[in-house]
């Protein structure tokens, strides 16, 4: 049954690509790339030690979410050529709180208090409200309300840095929870600016004038930010996990978390 219904979708799909078409490649590369990454991420999700599953779990779950949205925004890509812009911030909305919570689980067996993961989460939607009211506003308000999108940014950014979960990594003696910290901590610094940027390519918008396809900026952001968050708490927890196998005969030096 289940493969009848393969069939059926894949009869409808539209798998072809106009020749030169590097933002309609890209969306190709994404859908496959974002759904085999969260096949994986929840296929391995039990090699890892218990205390970081349910952050792998999220991790897949973001990359099938975002892989499915994927298949609907190349399509409409291939026939209109026109931005998905409802389809990005509908994917957007659901999978920036939830790698915001994927990172929250990562340091939650460190004593990340919930009430992080509400600013993480509020400053998240906050930039994408307002950020998608400058993608539909047009060139003459995109500005003000990027600015205005920028502060959930900036809230993200100080909370994790130099708010409560920057000072609980201070305190961890574990070196893998403070790697796996410092390397996602960079991704929402570097990775997640990859979007403002995208975003001022938009015509009328600061940098137009480079004329690049916003989409081919967005689609590679997507990549990176959603399967390398995933991939670095994966690596992490598998450090981890080998260190205190190592260190099991002696557990007085076994990390505490
Ligand atoms: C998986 C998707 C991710 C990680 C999306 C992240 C999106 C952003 C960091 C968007 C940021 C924006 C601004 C900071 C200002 C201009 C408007 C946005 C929404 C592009």
């Amino acid at each position: 049954m289940f493969a009848t219904l393969l069939l059926q979708v894949a009869a409808k799909a539209d798998f072809t690509i106009p020749k030169n078409d590097v933002v309609g490649f890209t969306f190709f590369v994404s859908t496959f790339a974002l759904l085999a990454a969260g096949a994986f991420f929840l296929l391995e999700r039990n090699s890892l030690p218990p205390q970081w599953r349910t952050s792998l779990t999220v991790a897949g779950i973001i990359c099938i979410i975002a892989g499915v949205n994927y298949y609907f925004m190349r399509g409409l890509y291939i026939q209109t050529h026109e931005s998905p812009t409802q389809f990005r911030y509908i994917d957007w909305v659901l999978t920036v709180p939830m790698l915001c919570a994927q990172f929250y689980l990562l340091l939650s067996p460190a004593g990340a208090k919930t009430g992080s993961l509400w600013v993480l989460a509020t400053g998240a939607v906050w930039m994408i409200a307002f950020g998608y009211l400058g993608e539909i506003s047009g060139p003459a308000h995109s500005i003000i309300w990027g600015s205005i999108s920028t502060l959930g940014y900036l809230a993200v950014v100080y909370e994790v840095w130099f708010g409560r979960l920057g000072k609980l990594v201070d305190q961890s003696e574990s070196i893998d929870v403070v790697n796996a910290f410092n390397y996602l901590g960079y991704f929402i610094i570097i990775g997640w600016a990859i979007y403002p940027l995208g975003y001022m390519m938009a015509p009328g918008n600061l940098l137009s004038g480079l004329h690049i396809d916003m989409n081919l900026v967005y689609n590679v952001g997507d990549v990176i930010n959603k399967i390398g968050f995933g991939f670095i708490v994966y690596t992490m927890a598998r450090s981890a996990g080998a260190r205190s196998k190592a260190t099991a005969a002696e557990p007085a030096r076994v990390a505490a978390y």
